[in-house]
């Protein structure tokens, strides 16, 4: 009898291992990395489609969300959806141009007015032949996310017009784009990546650096920055990536839980980061952190001016057609958003 009982547990024992094996076989992570810090809005999108994946998944998915660059810089963690080694990061379109250099084209100077016009343009589309063009890079795009309107800070002097930028060593993304126009304006461009970027304000290595209110106010650029200047010069699309390894690995089912929780958590990510961006330009300027400065529509006018040929310059390497018919859709979606 003894020895029956102990062969069950024994075969029991076995059973409930292959089970367990067999669950965790079938069990999927996706750790995801992204640039930003806890507090930001992208921490907050990421938690929530987290949230929503694990949920309508049953735990079958599970997502670890990695923040402050934990898991390397903007490259590094697209490289790594490339290999497969990660499966979700979130960059701005800046550095995902030196994969597929047509992702400028939502960086040209003052392409974007508003939000409005920016998520009718990335949302239809223009923004999807874009994402199309993800996959020969091994990667998948699910959604466009909202880092937001770039604002300008310093430690030289205010800034209100376009001579007031000469000679002044300003950070940028690893972008040639960006590298390009500040040139054209008279600043000294310097790249360097996001996690560079704070200790390179402190010692004085650039004199200022170009970021949404956001990310200016969390990363504490004000402690190390005088002036800010809300110069909007860019609109920067995040965009929501997975490694093209891992995508082909889930099943349709898997897929569409995925998908919807990227573009449901997006709608939640944009409106936290436009709440962010209010609330800290706001108290950038009541706290008196930074001296603000505001350009008139006629100084705004001149950075234009000075940028255009940039954009005539790079328009050749996004590619004319592309160009033209991105123009096409923000004139379109500005008299939508009238
Ligand atoms: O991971 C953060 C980066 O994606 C980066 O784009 C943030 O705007 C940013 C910058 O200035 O580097």
């Amino acid at each position: 009898m003894k020895k029956q009982l102990s062969t069950l547990v024994t075969a029991l024992t076995v059973l409930l291992l292959i089970c367990g094996i067999t669950t965790a076989s079938a069990q999927k992570v996706i750790r995801a990395g992204i640039g930003l810090t806890p507090d930001h809005p992208l921490h907050e999108g990421l938690l929530k489609f987290k949230e929503l994946v694990e949920e309508r998944s049953d735990g079958a998915i599970t997502v670890e969300a990695y923040h402050s660059g934990q898991l390397g810089d903007d490259r590094t963690m697209m490289e790594g959806l490339q290999f497969g080694t990660l499966q979700v990061t979130i960059p701005s379109t800046a550095p995902m141009a030196n994969f597929i250099s047509q992702y400028s084209v939502f960086d040209l100077p003052f392409l974007f007015v508003n939000e409005c016009v920016a998520d009718k343009v990335l949302d239809g589309e223009v923004g999807q032949k874009l994402l199309d063009m993800l996959p020969e890079q091994n990667m998948v795009g699910l959604a466009y996310w909202e880092n937001g309107f770039r604002q300008l800070t310093n430690n030289r002097r205010p800034v209100e017009e376009v001579a007031d930028l000469q000679g002044l060593k300003v950070r940028t993304m690893e972008n040639t784009l960006h590298m390009d126009a500040w040139r054209a304006l008279g600043a000294n461009p310097t790249p360097m990546s996001f996690s560079e970027l704070f200790t390179a304000l402190q010692q004085g290595t650039v004199d200022g650096q170009e970021n949404p209110y956001p990310t200016i106010y969390l990363q504490r650029y004000y402690e190390v920055q005088g002036y800010l200047t809300d110069s909007r010069h860019i609109y920067s699309p995040f965009v929501f990536l997975v490694s093209k390894p891992f995508w082909d690995g889930l099943t349709e089912e898997e897929q569409k839980i995925v998908k919807d929780a990227a573009m449901e958590a997006r709608l939640y990510q944009r409106e936290r980061l436009r709440e962010a961006s209010k609330e800290y330009q706001q108290k950038l300027v009541e706290e008196g952190k930074m001296q603000y400065t505001e350009p008139t529509p006629e100084e705004r006018e001149a950075m234009r001016k000075e940028v255009q040929p940039v954009i005539e310059k790079h328009s050749k390497v996004i590619g004319e057609d592309l160009v033209k018919e991105t123009y096409a859709a923000v004139e379109a979606a500005e008299k939508e958003c009238e």
